[in-house]
């Protein structure tokens, strides 16, 4: 596959080939996605993700970041895939708080909370989901109340990952201000305080290792001047944000994609069945045939979203078309890779394929579900 990627990608896939060779990630993620129920967020993991650097990867090196184009971060976060797909999320939530503080934030907020968010010294979400916001997101429910030099919020938030231990979050929510009431404004929220709930959700399909979180909001104060941006414009923030971070799940995609592609490939030529290898049989060159093309279709996707968003164009109808159908493609292939496998994928003590089948299933459903790529994608389109 060389002809799709340019030297400085190489160099990533290296970089954390080498990384996930020398840390065992392979088995790592095993071991998280099995630790009982609460599953505790893998802080000495997540430090270790940090001080190597792949939490700022493409954090601009003035605020401390590795600079990394979009390409290369989301090459990364595929590499990172094959090995383990939770890996991958776990890192990507530094990045998806991060992207809006480095696009909107002003000085005082880059340095409290962007420099120690991007060392890994502070562990960042972002909250826009709610109990009755998840694809209707700018259905939010939260409120903020002017209280002289505070907000005071109210409200509720859930599906967060990272929610559940983050000690600061990109909130979404109404303020209740003249002018602005219907809409959505962003603040930075610090969640180690009095009135803020914080709890794990529990017995997840896949994607463990990365924990998710519920959060209630009673009475909590936010400095005005933690406000992102202008007042009422949060809704274009997390749109904007979300139109990146798609990207990001195509590349994830691609990455279970491909493991799941070379798992099958590697088995049916080792699995005898009617005196040869089942790879003799027509029945599974098709399968592999067709994985094949939704697994490179899906990576060209996934690279050509990524350079426009390198070349500053507008990407948002292609980071929606990528992320439609590289997680579409990523539950073709593991769905064959399983009936490749037969027995030996479903039970998970002979092959990592049932773990990558649970862990791809949530790719087709956060930051936006595959109905709102559709959505989004015909909705550009008709403009
Ligand atoms: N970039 C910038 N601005 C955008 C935008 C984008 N990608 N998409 C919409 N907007 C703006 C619109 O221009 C509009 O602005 P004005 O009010 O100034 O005209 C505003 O946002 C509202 O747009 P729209 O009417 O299209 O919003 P809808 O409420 O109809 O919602 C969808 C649009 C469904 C596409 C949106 O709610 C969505 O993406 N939902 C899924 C959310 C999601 O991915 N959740 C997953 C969890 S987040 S980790």
């Amino acid at each position: 596959m060389a002809y799709n990627i340019d030297p400085k990608q190489q160099a990533v896939r290296d970089e954390v080939r080498e990384f996930c060779r020398k840390h065992d990630i392979i088995k790592k993620g095993v071991e998280l996605d099995r630790r009982p129920e609460p599953a505790q967020f893998p802080f000495d993991y997540f430090n270790i993700l940090a001080k190597a650097g792949f939490m700022k990867y493409s954090y601009p090196t003035i605020y401390g970041g590795g600079g990394k184009s979009g390409l290369e971060y989301n090459t990364m976060i595929e590499e990172f895939a094959y090995h383990d797909p939770a890996t991958s999320l776990l890192i990507s939530i530094q990045q998806l708080a991060g992207q809006p503080i480095i696009h909107y934030g002003n000085d005082y907020l880059k340095e409290k909370y962007l420099k120690p968010a991007a060392n890994g010294d502070l562990i960042m979400c972002f909250m826009l989901t709610e109990p009755e916001a998840g694809s209707d997101a700018s259905n939010q429910k939260t409120v903020a109340t002017s209280d002289g030099d505070n907000y005071v919020i109210n409200g509720e938030k859930i599906f967060i990952m990272h929610g559940d231990i983050a000690e600061a979050g990109v909130l979404f929510c109404k303020i209740k201000e003249e002018g602005i009431r219907d809409r959505v404004s962003t603040l930075i929220i610090d969640l180690k305080q009095s009135g803020v709930t914080q709890r794990t959700l529990e017995y997840k399909m896949g994607m463990k290792c990365a924990t998710t979180g519920h959060i209630k909001l009673e009475n909590v104060l936010v400095p005005k001047k933690n406000l992102l941006g202008e007042l009422g414009k949060g809704f274009r923030f997390a749109m904007q944000t979300l139109d990146g971070a798609r990207i990001g799940i195509a590349a994830q995609a691609v990455g279970i994609a491909q493991r799941a592609f070379d798992e099958a490939l590697s088995y049916s030529k080792k699995r005898m069945a009617f005196g040869a290898p089942i790879a003799k049989l027509q029945a599974i060159q098709w399968m592999i045939a067709d994985m094949s093309c939704q697994l490179e279709a899906a990576r060209m996707l996934t690279y050509k979203a990524s350079l426009m968003w390198d070349r500053g164009e507008k990407f948002g109808t292609e980071a929606a078309q990528a992320k439609l159908f590289a997680t579409e493609a990523a539950g073709f292939c593991v769905d064959k890779a399983m009936q490749i496998h037969g027995g030996y994928g479903f039970i998970e003590e002979f092959s990592p394929i049932g773990k990558l089948y649970r862990d791809q299933r949530v790719t087709e459903i956060y930051e936006g579900t595959s109905e709102i790529q559709r959505l989004v994608i015909a909705s550009n389109l008709l403009k």
